[in-house]
């Protein structure tokens, strides 16, 4: 009985219809931290666990209308953002992230899939640097988004917090380097707050099922910030659900290829 205020979470990514990563997996991880979710839909991938076979990226202005037409009526308490697909994008996403103030915007600066299809054009990571960085709370690169973000090479923890400095002076509040795709027992993910690194590690889950890994986690720290934790707390939690979702995801087989997890 009686009306009480539910945490509201927009995403802004692309759709992946096997269901693994994108628009799909952030859904469920809004769902499964009882926030409410919506989506403003970016670009739709043909998609399973094995391949891409084809994208359709959609105008930039009817990526702004989905915006607005929620963000008018239901509002957000914080924005993910995942494949941007090109620049246009970009700067709709920036220009309206600017307009609403969004309080906590996650960008998870999606580049390549797994299977090494494009998922943002070229050119479009200079917008992304340029326009989207300076209004995000936090940036959530893997290791091959993080070289080409900073431009260096991150083979070691030292390069990780490097790179997190040099991809903060973009004007992002925080950035955390993922550590999923470096060698090792643990992954090492890397936590820069503009003073000071903080490292979250992890056992390695062995498992094929991995799909949508930076999708989920990415929406799941979008969530916890909208339920007020702060970034600290957020990256924590973030980590631990996907830890956790990866582990009793292991042994499931859905499709053929990289299965998802979630
Ligand atoms: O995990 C990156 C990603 C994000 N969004 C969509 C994707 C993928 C990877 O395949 O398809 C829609």
């Amino acid at each position: 009985m009686g009306s009480f205020p539910m945490k509201r979470v927009l995403t802004i990514a692309g759709s992946d219809s096997g269901g693994g990563a994108g628009i799909q997996a952030d859904l469920k991880t809004f769902f499964a931290h009882g926030v409410y979710g919506m989506s403003a839909i970016t670009a739709i991938t043909a998609q399973n666990t094995r391949s891409i076979t084809d994208i359709i990226v959609l105008p930039a202005p009817f990526v702004k209308k989905q915006i607005d037409v929620v963000m008018k009526d239901i509002g957000a308490d914080a924005w993910e953002t995942g494949m941007l697909g090109n620049s246009a994008i970009v700067h709709v996403v920036a220009d309206r992230a600017a307009y609403y103030k969004v309080p906590f915007l996650v960008v998870d600066p999606v580049m390549i899939a797994k299977t090494g299809t494009p998922l943002l054009q070229k050119g479009a990571t200079v917008a992304l640097v340029k326009k989207l960085l300076p209004l995000a709370f936090v940036v959530t690169p893997n290791i091959p988004e993080g070289e080409v973000l900073s431009g260096i090479k991150i083979t070691t923890i030292d390069a990780a917090k490097k790179a997190a400095v040099l991809i903060a002076k973009s004007g992002v509040t925080h950035v955390v380097i993922k550590g999923g795709h470096r060698r090792g027992n643990d992954v090492i993910d890397i936590l820069f707050d503009g003073k000071r690194f903080h490292a979250f590690s992890s056992p390695r889950i062995q498992s094929t099922n991995t799909h949508g890994t930076g999708s989920v986690f990415a929406a799941s720290l979008a969530a916890q910030l909208a339920k007020g934790k702060s970034i600290h707390q957020a990256t924590r939690l973030a980590k631990q659900f996907v830890e956790k979702n990866l582990r009793s995801g292991r042994n499931r087989t859905i499709g053929h290829g990289t299965g998802p997890f979630l």
